[in-house]
């Protein structure tokens, strides 16, 4: 596929994409409407709706052709959401800008923003329960495979994912030793990590996919989790602050240790092509059906400047 085709591809799919998850936001009336003004500003704010892309593009890779994918795909970018509205908060990165907006707490204020990442949490599993009713209730199979999908979702954005990750980074901050590699790969692993492999088995388990395709595809999330948060570590270093719509350099500002303090910025660029191209080669590769596009998505992460 040509890079032009792509990059017309990408823009169709995100798109789509954007008017499936405002079809899932909560209308904004009722006694409660400021919360669900706070939680709708933050959505439409934008973004490059990754993770929902991910999960259509595993779904379609495994054969998956129906309409109960359509509320993971906007739970997914909800929960991935509530936790850019909490982690811009002044209790932990205190951040003004996001995705070239200023950020929920800002316009809200505090409490608000709080409040919409736990309403965004919670209203994405009520959105993904709604799988539910877009299968036939008499086909077992069918409802199983939502049921394992929403324990997948759970799991990974929990204590055991997301959740996780984000604690122990937060301790690492204040920590007086160095971070050492295993924590940081750890941090990783489950603040970023977690919601790609979410993304993409969410989308695998709802098409069918078998157990060992299941293993493969959680390798190359895992890869593509990794090389996509040393390329935010890098875009923090070298980055366009109005590209990337936040600012650049607070790691150096808030001595944070990441993949380019430990490595060095040119073994960190390496790192990233290594993984991506073995999610693509290694991975992608070995498995059956249509993922053109999924690997030049892959590859392009790897590349980006946003
Ligand atoms: C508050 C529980 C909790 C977790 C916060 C996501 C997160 C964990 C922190 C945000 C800071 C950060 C650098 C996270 C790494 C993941 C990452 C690069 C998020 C940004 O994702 P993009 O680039 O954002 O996909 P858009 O705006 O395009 O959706």
């Amino acid at each position: 596929m040509e890079k032009q085709e792509f990059n017309d591809l990408l823009q169709v799919k995100t798109e789509e994409l954007d008017r499936i998850i405002q079809g899932f936001l909560p209308p904004e009336e009722g006694w409660q409407k400021t919360v669900i003004r706070a939680m709708n500003y933050s959505i439409r704010a934008g973004g490059k709706r990754l993770r929902p892309m991910l999960m259509l593009e595993s779904y379609r890779m495994f054969g998956g052709k129906g309409l109960e994918i359509e509320p993971f795909l906007a739970a997914i970018e909800m929960i991935h959401t509530y936790s850019l509205v909490h982690d811009d908060l002044p209790a932990m990165d205190n951040d003004e800008y996001r995705r070239g907006q200023e950020t929920t707490w800002k316009v809200y204020g505090e409490a608000m923003a709080i409040l919409a990442g736990d309403g965004l949490l919670n209203f994405a599993f009520e959105t993904a329960l709604t799988a539910f009713d877009r299968v036939d209730k008499t086909d077992p199979e069918a409802l199983k495979r939502i049921a394992d999908a929403l324990t997948v979702l759970a799991r990974e954005a929990g204590i055991y994912g997301m959740i996780g990750g984000q604690t122990v980074d937060i301790e690492a901050e204040v920590q007086p030793e160095p971070v050492t590699e295993a924590q940081l790969t750890f941090i990783h692993e489950c603040k970023t990590g977690a919601l790609i492999v979410a993304s993409m088995k969410v989308g695998a388990i709802l098409a069918g996919a078998s157990k060992e395709q299941l293993r493969t595809l959680e390798k190359c999330a895992e890869d593509i989790g990794m090389a996509f948060q040393i390329q935010d570590d890098i875009l923090d270093v070298v980055g366009d602050s109005k590209e990337l719509g936040k600012p650049v350099g607070s790691d150096e500002e808030n001595h944070k240790q990441t993949y380019v303090t430990l490595y060095g910025l040119e073994e960190a660029k390496r790192l990233v092509e290594t993984l991506s191209e073995e999610a693509v080669e290694v991975y992608i590769k070995s498995i059956d059906g249509e993922h053109e596009f999924l690997e030049q998505l892959i590859l392009m992460l790897s590349g980006r400047r946003k």
